[in-house]
């Protein structure tokens, strides 16, 4: 393997993309070169911010407005990353996170239509210079994510939002992906679950220099 750094790995997508079935597979790949890591997810990751997460996906009778949320997913990630995250880093252990900050710019910009210009001052004031080294975007059709999910139930409230909800948060992540090609990797996740595997597999081998497949 070449010399790296710790690596901060996110995953991102629309609901039923694949995100969390492509998560193992990652995990396996990083097991079979011997890299050591953490595995954890936003909004969560730590007791306090979990308990933040379960505010946050409640379907319960009073509604958080638009800012509650946004506020909210930043006061989770702030307890996450001081806490969790960059400990894990300056361990030299490398992070795979289901969902990040690319997540805020999706659901809270582009679905409830927040301005960018917010969610960028609390990116500042939470991360600093922090961001991800790679990014796996994993895009598929809103119908198909959509019809994955459902098929797995148990819809939360974010999940229940309509088809246009989930068009313009495919369509940030797609200007996110465009804007920065050099962290963000697009694979095409409308593809079966060993296919989508195999090109992760090899973008990030070559990507890495790692020389070990899974078993
Ligand atoms: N959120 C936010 O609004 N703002 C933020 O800043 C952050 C998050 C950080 C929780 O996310 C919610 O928080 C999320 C965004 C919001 N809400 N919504 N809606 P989450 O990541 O915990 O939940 P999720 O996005 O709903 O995960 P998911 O639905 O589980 O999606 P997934 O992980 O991408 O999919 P999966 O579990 O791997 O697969 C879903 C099903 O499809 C399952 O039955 C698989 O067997 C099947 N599958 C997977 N891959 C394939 C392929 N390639 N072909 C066919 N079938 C497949």
């Amino acid at each position: 393997m070449k010399n790296h750094k710790a690596q901060f790995i996110t995953l991102e997508g629309v609901e039923g993309a694949g995100k969390s079935t492509q998560k193992q597979a990652l995990c396996q790949l990083l097991d079979a070169n011997g890299i050591r890591y953490i595995e954890t997810r936003e909004p969560g990751g730590t007791p306090y911010a979990e308990e933040i997460r379960a505010l946050l996906l409640d379907s319960s009778d009073e509604i958080p407005q638009a800012k509650t949320e946004l506020l909210l997913m930043f006061a989770a990630r702030a307890q996450h990353l001081e806490t969790k995250i960059l400990p894990a880093l300056e361990r030299d252990l490398w992070v795979v996170c289901d969902r990040f900050t690319d997540a805020t710019y999706a659901y809270q910009g582009g679905g409830r239509g927040l301005p960018g210009g917010w969610i960028q001052t609390l990116e500042k004031l939470v991360q600093d210079e922090r961001v991800p080294d790679v990014t796996l975007f994993f895009d598929v059709p809103v119908e198909i994510g959509l019809t994955r999910a459902h098929r797995r139930g148990n819809l939360d409230r974010i999940e229940s939002e309509d088809i246009e909800f989930f068009e313009r948060v495919r369509r940030t992540y797609q200007q996110i992906a465009t804007r920065d090609s050099g962290r963000v990797i697009t694979l095409d996740a409308t593809v079966d679950v060993e296919l989508l595997t195999e090109e992760m597999t090899s973008r990030l081998m070559s990507r890495w220099g790692l020389k070990c497949r899974p078993g």
